[in-house]
């Protein structure tokens, strides 16, 4: 077992200025993966807390300092803190994630700070790597990284977790960069969440911006499989319990009992931030107060809010807003003896924050967007007398596991009211079994445990058992010597994809003056069979290449044109099969604008490349399965193209069509393809021929070139050796 690294925009503990001293950093994130970190040989990648400029020229002590707690440096100047942290991250990713579009800017500058800076933690992580390590990376700040530390080390195992939501395409795609965002997120082998309605976000997105589907949350295309699945955190559990028990905390719960009396305690704890609905929450407090004057010197709030990135306007004016709204309500509801609202700006400390939990009557918990909320959690954790009642935003993600808390939506105020009467008179044999169900939730899923399943999840991906080998260095040097030494040669093509890129219409792909003199050149050489085999009709392939000395492979297989011969079916004709396939065609054509019919001798085909990728997504599997009966009924094949559904009759492909060449004895093989359907035709090769996948994807090739342009350089390399 190799170690695993893990990566987040914060190491574990920050630096002082003098770089020696490290105070650890609390929070969820810390405890939770300090238990993968301090087994075996793990190190921490990220930032240490600390402008570089504060640390010139104690970088090698800091670095050596840190060394000792297994942690590595990267060093930020404040602008890359400014415009990556507080920018792109911050101003960008946090606002439109949590779907305040409003707040999101886009401005290039924070963007390139953000790829600089993902480079640079890439670039730290790839340092230290070793073939058999697993890299975990860590949250929005990061995105980009799993991309780069693969490009630097194909082989390593790579997560990635996103702590806040994953938006719905609709919002995601108002991001400029959202396509550089998915490609650095699919750089990992396991993509995790904290719920299943992200992970459904995040392959929408997947498939609308990069046309990758999915089968089963693994995304399809692209070289290496990658997962996309929910692993929902949790908190130390018997930290909290331990500490609501110790009898340190026991006096506190008694000091805080005695000065609120009589009174219920509901108890708020936030971030202060605009995702958390504090504005709101006060007006149902509000709410509540005017609409229940028995309640009146009953009950206080306890608001207690954590200072955050106070540096950024939105917060401030958020937290002007929020004292005034509070002393607002003090003013209008309180009186000599009672105060509504007890206000608490600024961190507590853990025994502290754990007596409040247990003192506290209620919960109020009320983000408009949350991606977990542990203090859901944590509440939970520290009701050791089974007591008190959750009142919690459906839009946390911890609703998704905490349904026996009362749900609420923190847009509708006089339902959160409504919400608060109800915890203060819930009857106690109901909020005991309440807490109850969750408390053994909570216990039963630890954030230890979140991070174990995750690296087990991350371990048992492997890589295909015979995924296509780049073909550079070795393999290229092999395969030219075989075919210089061969006296007879035959090159499979396919055409579209692989010698030209796909163009928008059918049409469109012409073979231009460079292709044609290339596959001239090689038709020459008398020890060359050069076949073009295509998915396309007869008279586009005769028009564009008719007049070359090749022999060509029209519609998958159907028809063949041996060299200097005339056309032949493979198949006997019969085309009464498409007056009933087209009108269902057709009308899939009238329901998905930008989709259309292409009709061939035996096939017809179903083309939605040019077709918006959200409706295409929906359609194209309803199509194939409104296809499956008919195709059942009159004995047809569908196949699955890049972008196409294609039915055609009787048996016919690319592998039984290249059988026809089996006849002769060659010296060298080749067949290049980059569609489901040249399969047929790599396993249809004699073992010794050069397979070769162009683009991504699974494939039974063996070996894989990146596009058209690098199986041109291939060829013009072979025309040129006579
Ligand atoms: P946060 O937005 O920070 O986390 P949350 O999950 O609630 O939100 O964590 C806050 C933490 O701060 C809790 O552990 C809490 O105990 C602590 N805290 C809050 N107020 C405090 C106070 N006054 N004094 C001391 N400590 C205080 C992000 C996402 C969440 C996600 C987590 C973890 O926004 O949705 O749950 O990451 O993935």
């Amino acid at each position: 077992m190799g170690r695993t690294i893990i990566v987040s925009n914060r190491l574990p503990v920050t630096a002082n200025e003098e770089g020696v001293g490290f105070v650890p950093s609390v929070g969820g994130l810390a405890t939770g993966l300090a238990s993968v970190h301090a087994s075996g040989e793990g190190r921490w990648v990220g930032w240490p807390g600390i402008a570089a400029e504060a640390l010139r020229g104690k970088e090698g002590t800091v670095r050596r300092n840190l060394a000792g707690l297994n942690c590595v440096p990267v060093f930020l100047s404040s602008r890359d803190v400014r415009d990556y942290y507080g920018g792109f991250s911050n101003r960008t990713i946090w606002p439109l994630f949590h779907y305040f579009t409003q707040h999101a800017t886009y401005n290039r500058d924070h963007w390139a700070a953000y790829r600089r800076v993902n480079e640079r933690f890439a670039a730290a992580t790839a340092e230290i790597a070793e073939p058999g390590d697993t890299v975990w990376v860590q949250d929005y700040h990061l995105m980009l990284v799993p991309a780069l530390v693969r490009a630097r080390l194909p082989a390593v195992r790579i997560g990635f977790f996103l702590h806040i939501p994953f938006p719905s395409y609709e919002v995601f795609r108002l991001l400029p960069w959202r396509k550089e965002i998915l490609e650095g997120l699919l750089g990992a082998d396991l993509v995790g969440f904290h719920t299943h309605d992200y992970v459904g976000h995040f392959l929408d997105a997947v498939h609308a911006i990069l046309g990758r589907g999915h089968a089963a949350g693994d995304v399809e295309g692209g070289e290496r499989p990658v997962r996309a699945e929910a692993f929902p955190m949790g908190i130390d559990y018997d930290r909290f319990r331990r500490a609501a028990e110790a009898p340190a905390v026991r006096r506190e719960v008694g000091r805080i009992r005695r000065h609120v009396g009589d009174r219920k305690v509901i108890l708020s704890v936030d971030r202060l931030d605009y995702t958390k609905g504090v504005l709101e929450r006060l007006e149902a407090f509000d709410l509540f107060l005017t609409e229940n004057p028995s309640w009146r010197e009953r009950v206080t709030l306890v608001l207690l809010l954590v200072p955050s990135r106070t540096r950024v306007e939105e917060y401030r004016d958020l937290k002007r807003r929020i004292d005034e709204r509070v002393g607002r309500i003090n003013g209008r509801h309180g009186s000599v003896g009672w105060v509504p609202i007890g206000y608490l700006y600024r961190s507590v400390p853990f025994e502290r924050l754990v007596a409040l939990y247990r003192a506290a009557d209620v919960a109020l918990v009320t983000p408009l967007r949350d991606g977990m909320n542990l203090v859901a959690k944590e509440y939970v954790a520290c009701q050791v007398d089974g007591d008190g009642v959750l009142v919690l935003s459906e839009f946390a993600g911890a609703a998704q596991e905490l349904g026996e808390a009362l749900l609420v939506n923190p847009n509708d105020v006089p339902g959160m009211a409504r919400a608060i009467g109800e915890a203060l008179e819930m009857p106690r044999r109901e909020r005991a079994e309440r807490m109850r169900r969750m408390a053994e939730w909570v216990a039963g899923h630890t954030v230890e445990e979140w991070a174990a399943d995750f690296l087990a999840e991350l371990a048992a991906r492997r890589p295909p058992d015979r995924a296509p080998q780049p073909l550079g260095g070795d393999g290229v040097g092999r395969l030219d010597a075989q075919y210089a030494a061969a006296e007879a040669r035959l090159l499979f093509l396919d055409y579209d994809g692989t010698l030209v890129p796909f163009a928008a219409i059918p049409g469109g792909a012409k073979p231009d003056r460079e292709l044609r003199g290339l596959l001239a050149r090689l038709a020459e050489d008398p020890r060359n069979e050069v076949v073009i085999v295509s998915g396309r009709d007869r008279d586009t392939l005769t028009a564009w290449l008719g007049d070359l000395d090749l022999a060509l492979v029209a519609e998958h297989g159907a028809w063949v044109r041996e060299r200097g011969g005339a056309w032949r079916a493979t198949v006997a004709r019969d085309g009464a099969w498409k007056a009933r396939v087209r009108p269902l065609l057709d009308r899939y054509v009238r329901r998905t604008p930008g989709a259309f019919v292409e009709e061939k001798s035996f096939s017809l085909a179903w083309h939605y490349r040019r077709a918006e990728p959200y409706a295409s997504q929906l359609r194209a599997p309803e199509l194939r399965a409104a296809l499956r009966d008919l195709a059942a009924e009159l004995d047809l094949h569908v196949l699955e193209g890049d972008h196409v559904l294609e039915v055609k009759a009787g048996q016919f492909h690319k592998g039984l069509a290249a059988a026809r060449w089996w006849e002769r004895g060659w010296g060298f093989v080749l067949a290049a393809g980059d569609d489901r359907t040249d399969e047929d035709l790599f396993a249809s090769l004699p073992r010794g021929a050069w397979t070769i996948k162009v683009g991504g994807g699974p494939s039974r090739a063996a070996y894989r070139l990146p596009g058209p342009r690098e199986v041109r350089a291939l060829l013009a390399r072979l025309a040129r050796q006579r």
